[in-house]
């Protein structure tokens, strides 16, 4: 069996001290474990200030894995991550061309970067190993690869959307990027819409299409471009909620709730996942209907992210003033509509929390997938599930029929399905957590992860291989 290099902005190496890995960490090392390999990419550490450039990635073992950890200068990183990653590819693939800033100098950082990582991975790389590279800031890789005469095998994952054709063409480097991106041997996104994107893209630019056998002509490179939609350990997700009870933050939360209700929202701070939107449309809900006030409460835990980016700042400061004003003006002197957390919890704790809630709120204006829609769905009680109120843009929708499917921009139809989801009776609540429960258990991480490396391995047919395209042309 070959070995595995993955490729990702950053790398999970284990620290002391850090809390463990979740599911997707845990499913990527198991493979290289298996098969041996690497992990290969930022450190997360900064270089001293005068050097651009690491000598070479430092090489740590832990449990059986390798890590190539890259520490990067401060320029750098401010063009490539701050900037052009998070500053223009992160907004526009969530559909917000409102948000993206395009600047010369951080697309350069952005090659740039990509040129280094290049260099620093080649001579860690054996001629029958597969790389696997994830996500939108390493897109240009394969192709600094090529560059230098790799022949291996290259997938790409893009854990976020593909945009539509008219937002993606807001990038002033489309072209190129997706020139970039045929440099891979497969391509994977989330789900078939992100797929169908990919495809109208290259038809209307005249750039490719699909053949005869499934896969795209992209750039005169035959290459697979399908769906993988990411899962969670959902077995390992349910045992852990089943027997979250054990520890005393979820007790002290159950006895803390008085009998009360519970709906749980969970996200990174980020202005993609609605949060905002959800608690306008959780005070609608507090006015419209007066039966659920105080007998309700929404607990929304979020931890802050990217702080070095001017947009999530102003998105702190914009979401804790609005939980504020809602409680200010609905709470009562023994009931807080709100509980507004601003930090991380474990994996225990988090199970915990989803079991113990009525509802969960997933209700992301734009997401790739959404791992917290499966967490919520794999912690539930069979005997008495609670009800998932899923964004219709989240990936997750496409998998998870079973959930109460809500536009988080229209406030007032999804404070109306707070109340659905409230009063839903037990034979229905149980029919559709069963529908998505053997869903993400049959599609759970391990799932995913086999289906990428299968396709990453499976050799092209004689002619259409790299070299060769002539053949199909
Ligand atoms: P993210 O945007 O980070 O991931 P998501 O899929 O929801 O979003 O994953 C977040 C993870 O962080 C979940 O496992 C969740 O449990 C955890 N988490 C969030 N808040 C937490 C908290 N307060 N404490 C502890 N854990 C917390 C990107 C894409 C997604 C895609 C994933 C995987 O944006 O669309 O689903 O990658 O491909």
């Amino acid at each position: 069996m070959s070995r595995l290099i993955v490729v990702s902005n950053r790398v999970p190496a284990p620290e002391p001290g850090t809390p463990p890995a979740g599911g997707l960490a845990v499913a990527l090392s198991g493979a290289m474990k298996e098969r041996g390999g690497i992990w290969f990419g930022w450190s997360g550490r900064t270089l001293p200030p005068g050097q651009d450039e690491p000598e070479a990635p430092e090489l740590v073992e832990s449990d059986g894995v390798t890590y190539g950890l890259l520490d990067l200068g401060e320029r750098d990183l401010d063009d490539y991550y701050a900037g052009f990653s998070n500053r223009m590819l992160w907004p526009l693939f969530h559909y917000r061309m409102d948000l993206t800033e395009f600047t010369r100098v951080n697309l350069g950082g952005y090659y740039r970067v990509n040129r280094l990582f290049a260099k620093q991975l080649l001579p860690l790389i054996r001629p029958d190993d597969i790389i696997w590279v994830h996500d939108y800031h390493l897109i240009p890789l394969a192709a600094e690869l090529r560059a230098a005469g790799l022949q291996n095998r290259i997938g790409f994952f893009l854990h976020i959307p593909f945009p539509p054709h008219d937002i993606f063409t807001v990038l002033p480097n489309h072209a190129d990027i997706v020139r970039r991106l045929a440099a891979y041997d497969v391509v994977g996104f989330q789900t078939p819409p992100d797929v169908e994107n990919f495809e109208t893209y290259v038809r209307r630019e005249g750039v490719g299409r699909r053949l005869p056998d499934g896969r795209f002509l992209v750039y005169g490179r035959a290459i697979t471009v399908d769906d993988f939609p990411v899962g969670i350990e959902t077995q390992v997700f349910a045992t852990t909620a089943a027997s979250a009870n054990r520890h005393a933050l979820v007790r002290r939360m159950r006895e803390s709730l008085e009998g009360r209700k519970l709906l749980i929202g969970v996200d990174r701070l980020d202005y993609s996942k609605g949060i905002a939107q959800r608690i306008q449309a959780y005070e609608t809900f507090l006015t419209l209907d007066e039966m659920w006030r105080g007998r309700c409460t929404y607990l929304q835990v979020t931890p802050k992210s990217r702080g070095e980016v001017p947009e999530y700042v102003a998105m702190e400061r914009e979401v804790a003033e609005l939980a504020g004003r809602v409680n200010g003006a609905h709470a009562e002197l023994d009931w807080t509509p709100i509980r507004y957390v601003n930090r991380t919890v474990s994996r225990n704790t988090l199970a915990g929390l989803y079991r113990m809630a009525h509802v969960g709120l997933v209700t992301p204006l734009r997401d790739g997938m959404n791992l917290v829609a499966k967490e919520y769905v794999a912690a539930q009680d069979p005997e008495d599930p609670g009800v998932l109120l899923l964004s219709r843009f989240a990936g997750a929708a496409c998998e998870l029929e079973g959930a109460l499917l809500t536009n988080p921009y229209d406030v007032d139809g999804t404070a109306g399905a707070i109340v659905r989801a409230l009063e839903m009776p037990l034979d229905e609540r149980q029919d559709r957590w069963r529908r998505m429960f053997e869903r993400i258990r049959d599609r759970d991480v391990a799932w995913w992860r086999n289906n990428f490396l299968e396709a990453l391995e499976r050799p092209a047919p004689e002619a259409t291989r790299p070299g060769k395209i002539a053949v199909v042309r």
